[in-house]
Formats: structure tokens, C-alpha cells, sequence
């Protein structure tokens, strides 16, 4: 059957999108894979479960696009490079090449023609022209700073690319800082937007991923606080609760920060030192760490209190972090754990400012972190947490101390990378003009395609930087001799805008056509791995909102609905080579077909839920599919034939059907669907066996809805039984079948089960249900057992079937 269909579907164009299409559109979309070899079982997952809503609403006629594509720059083909003495392009589209054959061969539903990869210039010549576009509005910039270096991978990373206890996400080292003249894009502008505009995705995105985007951005807010500080500047600080200011008896600055270095008096200044360097081997996740014991330096300096005038000692301790809010905060140890820790740890004063009604926290150990009413707090004794708060803010205000603040846990996106494989990022510094974009008849700035093998190599500086050839170049602007930047762009860059350029992957014209993009997006359906629930999601958010302001799209955000499927893992755990678990995805198509392993995955759970490889059955998949495809060949009815003289329980069965897994498939419940079918061909095939055979009319209506529904999850066998059925066109350009509603009518009756002429239970049974059937299962019921016991055993049963059971008692 592949070998029959698959150049059936290519010739026929089957899933080729016609732009002439007026029917209403749909835009279904698969995170796109990586080619890092051949496809494996979580691809196979995962596009077994994308195809299924794309081929659903191709059936109900809906004008639908389903592409396929690869983000084919990045690491792994830069390594592969260096260790085969080639150029990444090789590994790359070599990889490409057999993931598309693999792809095709799963038949999943795609227009071919649409296909993209990233490393493409025709691709990147549109990312780094994005670049330009984000750096004309302010939202590309450069600033030496403190990064994220892995020493291994060489190259600096993402806050979002640390992981666990600090290290490398793709390489496990752990991460060190370096300070070093980075590309960011400022998406905390967008940190308010990305946080209210969630509000859109309630309910069709997980609510997980929406959490793990909502805590990523962390919004808290609270006010900013200034301090004087004798012989220095204000020092401000972020807090969540103004309110407790009359409770501040110390200051604490980020050890780690420039301005722990510049306050320390010289007396103290050795003992800092020495606090510093011992810093540097405690990772960020143990200074993070409640259960940590607090350690800690005094400057030798006092802040002034901005409402009592009191001096405040300014000490110097890892548990605040350099990067966030100010890298300084106001102590408050009767209300805050970290801040109670180190006051009793170091001596300092506790100063109750809240009644929480708790015990005293010098005493306990434990801060008053809850609601109270404000105490030993002259401007607002007596006021609850939040009208203490905003009086405090008020107050702060008048005195020109403070004000409101709103504070949030998001970075700017770090893009540049020190590495090869990726769109250059196109900036040219001139002596005289500094930074000078290139211009847009430039683009794009071509990789080599020269370079290969160990001058690949990580340097700790861009491999392109040691092409002198490359990099050189006359500045634009004033014609001299000026560089090329020779960082290349994160690979996260290229993935923020591939669902966009989809719409038309060969323009030459620009990015995309804003005009035929505003009518197929947002994509309706989105299907990916959760592992991306931050990064790549909010990146895209990120990009869409911007070309929104540019007026370049009509939408705020990209994925209306969000599927995460689970994992393929095998005996209860996740694949992997150490423990020999690993189950190849050749041998599987090989040794039961495209259709049972398609079959096997969407039957196997809930699509977000794991299929475990151990517990499922292609084998009884195959079978299963046989049986639906004998269906075909067993119907002899003609064509033509009214399916309303047929059998009316099949026929009963095959609407009931019909109607349910549309419900099914608009609620994701991909597996149930697979099993009602299941259902729907035991039915037709009783019925074959004991009607009239395959001339009943009902048996050919049966046979016709499994071949529809069955298209959406096994397409080869579908195909073969719909032509076997008498049709010339491809199943899946065919409809969803109707339901009579007529046909769904209850056939089950509620029966009442009664004691001695009292109510006592209720049973679900079918209409024509026998009186003696009706009575053994009344009698059955553990209630109903209960009170027979209870009254001393059955004398005399009355049943009125199918609705009334009356048990006499004693
Ligand atoms: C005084 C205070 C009193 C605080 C109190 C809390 C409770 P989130 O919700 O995370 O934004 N803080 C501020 N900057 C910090 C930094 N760089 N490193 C570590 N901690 C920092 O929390 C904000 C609170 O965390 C701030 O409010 C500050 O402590 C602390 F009863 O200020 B609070
Ligand atoms: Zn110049």
C-alpha cells in the first residue's frame, strides 16, 4: 500500500494548498525538527498526533495548511563539522534529506512545496533582516555585561539555556560568567504584554506551559525605595512591601555587584575580597537556596533611614542576586525568612512592624511574613497590608523617596553566539561611524562556505572572527576599511518567525506577505514537545508582538491552541543509550508499517500524555487495520445503494460514531477515537456474519465512515479500502461524514430499583432488556444487597421491565 500511495498522493497534489481557495482556512502546525539524524519515535509521536487535527479539518472543508520544515542551524552540525573536517552544510542537508524521505514515508498530510530550512539564504537573509528591523526601533542592542559562558561549548549563553545547578543545557558543564560585548533584544519592553495577553490563551494552551511563561516573566509589584548614603549616592532598592519600612534595620547589597566593590571602606575592603573569591564556586541555584546558611561582610558603611533618619548598616551577602531588581534590598527581619536568617545570624536588630498575631520572630525563627495590621509604623499604625502598602507608596512619594515599582524576573534575550553555524549577525563597526547596519541590497551576509573542519573550532571568539577575508569590508556609510560583527545569531532566532515565513518559504520580495499571513494566522493548532514551554514560545510571542507594532502582522499571538504531546519511553523510562532502552523507528516501520505504528501512538494514551513502547501493541494494531481493510473487500452492495434500508442497530452504531468522534477530535481525545472505531468494525463485521452479508447497505455505510475517520490516523489503509469502496478521489480529499440524528436516539431507560415499594437504587439498561436480565442485575446491585440482607431476604420480586424493580422483603 505505501509503495502504491505515496506517489498517488505526490502526483495528485493531494495536500498542496490552493491560495485560490475560498474555503475557510486552517492552520495546523508541528514544532519543526531538528535534523539530527533520522526521524525517531518522538517524532513519529508527535507528528502521528499533528496530523490527525489536520487531516480532521480537511475533511470537514476547511482550506487547510499543514508544513513541514527544519531549523537546520545550530551546534551539533558545527561539531560534526569539525570532527569530519566538513562544513556544517553537509551533516546538515544530508540529515535533511533523511528526515524528508522518512517524513514522507509517514504520510503525513504536508505540502511539500512550502518546505524551509533556516540555514537556507534565502531563510536567513529574512532573519538577519529582522535583526535590522528590531535594531531600527531600539530593540537590538549591544552592552558589555556579565554573561553565561559554557567553557566547553565555547560560546556564551541564554539565561533560558542554563539549567538545573547551573550548568550548560546542551553539554552539562557548568556555566561560568565572562564579561563580554553582547547582542541583546529588549524583551522586558514586552515583559507586561507577554504576561496580560496570556489571557488569549487561556484554556487552549496547557495551563503548565502558561505557568512556567507567567514565572518566567515574574511580574512583582511593590515600590522602589532610595537610601542616602554619607559620601555616596542614594541607593535604591526593589520591594514588595513598603509597608514594612519602619521595620528596616539593615541594608544588604549583592556581594557580587560593582557596588559592594564601591561601597566597602578600606577597612573592610580585604575582608570583602575574600568573601568574593570564596563566591565564586557556589553556584546561583545553592545562593537561591532557602536551606542555605547565610553568610555575609559589613561594609564599614551606614544608609539613612528615609522616615526615622536612623543609621542602617550596609552589608554585603550572596543571598541577594546582582541581576535582580536593583541587586540591593532593604532588610527586614521580623518579615522577611532570608532577612530574619541573617539578622540572627549576624546580630542585628528584629523590629516587629506587623501584627500577624504569630510570635515574636527573634524568638521563633520564623518571619511574620502574613497579613496584619501595621504597628510601630508612626504614618500608618494601624491599616491593613495593602492600604499600609499603598499609604506607605503615598508617603514615599510626598518625601521624594520612593514610588511605586513594578519589578519582573525577565532578562533581555541574549542572542549572539560566538559559534558558525548560524545567521551572521549583519552590523558592520567602522572606526568612524561605529555601528553601522548593512544595508538591505547587501543581504544577506553569506557564512563561508569555505571554511571547514578544525577552523571551525570554538576559540572563544567567533571561528569567522579568523576570517580576514570575511570580515573585512568597506563601511557602508563612509567606504572605510571597517569589520564585520562575527557573532552569529541564536538558533531561537531563526525559530521565532518560521510558522510566519511558511506562508510563502521562497519569497525573494520579503519576510513574508503580510496580507495572506493575517488571513492564515494565527496557526489554529500548534503541537509540540513541553521542553519548549518557555524559550521558543515566548520568543515567538516576543517577534509576533513586535511585527504587530511594525504593522507588519494583525495579530498578537502566533498559537492560538497548544498541544504538548508526552513522550515514546519504553519499560517506564525515557529512551536513552545507557540504558539500552532505545527503540528504533526503521525497524518498527519496517516490521509492522507505516499505519500500526501511526495507529499504535494515538491509540496508545491521551495525546499528551507518554506512550510507553513496552506496554502497546503494533502488532494488534496491524491486525486491527486488517480487519477494517476486509470491511472494504467484503462490502458487495452497489454504490448507489439508500443505506436507510439497511440494518438499523449498525446503522445506529455507525452515527453514534460519527457523532462522537467529532466531539472526540475537537477535545484532543485522539485515542478513544481509534478505540470507537475499533467498536464501529466489530459492529459492521457481526453483522456481515449474521445479516445479510456484505450486500446490506448499513455494512457499506460502515465501511465508507471507517475509511473517513480512519484516514485522519492510518491513510494507507484508508485510501485502499475508500478505492476498494468505489471511489476515485483520495480519501482524505473526501468529507466527514454526516449523522442522522434520528439515529442517536437513547436506546438505554433508567430503571428504579425499590425495597419493599421504597426507592432505593437506579440502574442504566437497555430498552428491549429482558425481565429476567433486569432482574438478576437489580438483584446484583450491593445497595440493593444491603437491604435484602438488612430485611431479612427476598420474597417475591415484581419487575415491570424495562423500568421497575420491586423487591419484597422478610
Ligand atoms: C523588604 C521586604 C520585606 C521584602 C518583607 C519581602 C518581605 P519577588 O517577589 O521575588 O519580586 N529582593 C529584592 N531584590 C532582591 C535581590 N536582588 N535578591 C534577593 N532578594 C531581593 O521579591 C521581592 C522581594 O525580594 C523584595 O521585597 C526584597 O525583599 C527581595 F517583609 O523587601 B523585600
Ligand atoms: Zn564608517
Amino acid at each position: 500500500m505505501e509503495a502504491k500511495w505515496l506517489p498517488f498522493w505526490e502526483q495528485d497534489g493531494t495536500f498542496v494548498v490552493d491560495e485560490a481557495d475560498t474555503r475557510p482556512k486552517k492552520y495546523v502546525c508541528d514544532m519543526f525538527p531538528y535534523p539530527s539524524g533520522d526521524l525517531h519515535m518522538g517524532h513519529a509521536e508527535a507528528f502521528a498526533i499533528g496530523d490527525v487535527p489536520a487531516r480532521y479539518w480537511r475533511l470537514r472543508g476547511y482550506n487547510v495548511l499543514h508544513p513541514i520544515g527544519w531549523d537546520s542551524f545550530g551546534l551539533p552540525a558545527e561539531n560534526a563539522a569539525i570532527k569530519n573536517n566538513a562544513h556544517p552544510a553537509e551533516w546538515t542537508y544530508n540529515n535533511i534529506d533523511t528526515q524528508a524521505a522518512s517524513f514522507k514515508r509517514y504520510a503525513i498530510s504536508t505540502d511539500w512545496s512550502r518546505r524551509l530550512h533556516t540555514s537556507d539564504e534565502l531563510y536567513y537573509r529574512w532573519t538577519q533582516w529582522l535583526f535590522l528591523k528590531l535594531y531600527e526601533r531600539g530593540l537590538a542592542y549591544r552592552k558589555n555585561s556579565p554573561v553565561n559562558w559554557c567553557p566547553s561549548c565555547q560560546t556564551v549563553l541564554a539565561n533560558e539555556q542554563v539549567i538545573g545547578d547551573g550548568v550548560c543545557e546542551r553539554c552539562k558543564t557548568p556555566v561560568t560568567k565572562k564579561a563580554l560585548n553582547q547582542w541583546y533584544f529588549k524583551i522586558t519592553d514586552y515583559a507586561d504584554r507577554l504576561l496580560d495577553d496570556m489571557e488569549q490563551l487561556e484554556g487552549s494552551w496547557p495551563e503548565r506551559v502558561l505557568a512556567m511563561q507567567r514565572n518566567w516573566i515574574g511580574r512583582s509589584t511593590g515600590a522602589s525605595v532610595r537610601f542616602r548614603v554619607e559620601d555616596y549616592e542614594d541607593i535604591e532598592v526593589f520591594t514588595t512591601r513598603p509597608d514594612t519600612l519602619y521595620g528596616v534595620t539593615f541594608m544588604v547589597v549583592a556581594a557580587d555587584a560593582e557596588l559592594a566593590a564601591e561601597l566597602v571602606t578600606d577597612a573592610q575592603r580585604a575582608e570583602l575580597e575574600e568573601y568574593r573569591e570564596k563566591l565564586k564556586s557556589v553556584s546561583e541555584i545553592e545562593r537561591q537556596s532557602a536551606d542555605r546558611e547565610k553568610t555575609g561582610v559589613f561594609l564599614g558603611r551606614y544608609a539613612v533611614h528615609p522616615l526615622t533618619g536612623e543609621q542602617i548598616p550596609i552589608w554585603a551577602a550572596d543571598y541577594v542576586l546582582a541581576d535582580y531588581g536593583t541587586g540591593a534590598v532593604m532588610g527586614v527581619p521580623a518579615h522577611d525568612q532570608r532577612d530574619l536568617e541573617f539578622a540572627l545570624k549576624f546580630e542585628l536588630p528584629v523590629n516587629v512592624v506587623v501584627d500577624t498575631g504569630n510570635e515574636n520572630p527573634a524568638v521563633s525563627g520564623e518571619a511574620a511574613a502574613g497579613e496584619g495590621v501595621a504597628v510601630n509604623s508612626p504614618k500608618w499604625d494601624g491599616l491593613a497590608k495593602d492600604e499600609a502598602i499603598t499609604r506607605s507608596i503615598e508617603v514615599l512619594e510626598a518625601d521624594g523617596a520612593g514610588e511605586a515599582k513594578v519589578n519582573y524576573r525577565l532578562r533581555d534575550w541574549l542572542l549572539s553566539r560566538q559559534r558558525f553555524w548560524g545567521a551572521p549577525i549583519p552590523i558592520i563597526h567602522c572606526p568612524d561611524c561605529g555601528e553601522v547596519p548593512v544595508p538591505d541590497d547587501q543581504l544577506p551576509v553569506q557564512l563561508p562556505t569555505d571554511m571547514r573542519g578544525e577552523e571551525l573550532a570554538p576559540k572563544g571568539q567567533s571561528p569567522l572572527a579568523s576570517n580576514s577575508d570575511w570580515v573585512t569590508v568597506d563601511c557602508p556609510e563612509c567606504g572605510k576599511t571597517a569589520t564585520r560583527d562575527t557573532d552569529t545569531m541564536d538558533t531561537f532566532v531563526d525559530s521565532s518567525w518560521y510558522y510566519i515565513r511558511y506562508i510563502d518559504p521562497q519569497s525573494t520580495e520579503a519576510a513574508f506577505p503580510t496580507e495572506l499571513v493575517n488571513e492564515w494566522l494565527p496557526v489554529d493548532q500548534y503541537v509540540g514537545g513541553v521542553e519548549h514551554a518557555i524559550l521558543h514560545l515566548l520568543y515567538s510571542r516576543f517577534f509576533t508582538k513586535v511585527l504587530y507594532d511594525m504593522g507588519l502582522v494583525n495579530f498578537t499571538e502566533p498559537f492560538k491552541a497548544l498541544l504538548n504531546q508526552g513522550q515514546v519511553i519504553n519499560g517506564g523510562k525515557a529512551m536513552s543509550k545507557s540504558l539500552g532502552n532505545g527503540v528504533n523507528l526503521g525497524e518498527q516501520l519496517e516490521a509492522f508499517g507505516v499505519d500500526a505504528v501511526r495507529l499504535t501512538m494515538l491509540f496508545a494514551s491521551p495525546p499528551e500524555d507518554d506512550v510507553d513502547w513496552a506496554d502497546v501493541s503494533p502488532a494488534a494494531s496491524q491486525k486491527f487495520l486488517a480487519r477494517a481493510w476486509r470491511l472494504a473487500q467484503d462490502v458487495s452492495s452497489d454504490p448507489g445503494a439508500d443505506a436507510a434500508t439497511g440494518a438499523q442497530g449498525l446503522r445506529a452504531v455507525t452515527h453514534r460514531t460519527i457523532a462522537d468522534a467529532q466531539a472526540l477530535l475537537e477535545d484532543q481525545k485522539y485515542n478513544v477515537v481509534v478505540a470507537r472505531l475499533m467498536e464501529l468494525v466489530n459492529a459492521a463485521r457481526k453483522e456481515i456474519d449474521s445479516g445479510a452479508g456484505g450486500a446490506d447497505p448499513a455494512v457499506r455505510e460502515a465501511a465508507e465512515v471507517t475509511a473517513q475517520i480512519l484516514s485522519l490516523a492510518a491513510p494507507y489503509t484508508a485510501e485502499d479500502m475508500w478505492e476498494m469502496l468505489g471511489h476515485q478521489a483520495s480519501v482524505s480529499n473526501s468529507t466527514w461524514p454526516s449523522y442522522e440524528e434520528a439515529l442517536l436516539v437513547e436506546d438505554t431507560v433508567t430503571a428504579v430499583v425499590q425495597v419493599k415499594g421504597k426507592l432505593r437504587d437506579k440502574l442504566e439498561v437497555p430498552v428491549d432488556i429482558s425481565e429476567s436480565e433486569l432482574e438478576e442485575k437489580a438483584l446484583a446491585l450491593p445497595k440493593i444487597q444491603r437491604y435484602i440482607a438488612e430485611d431479612g431476604g427476598v420474597r417475591k420480586v415484581i419487575v415491570r421491565a424495562p423500568k421497575l424493580v420491586n423487591v419484597v422483603t422478610g
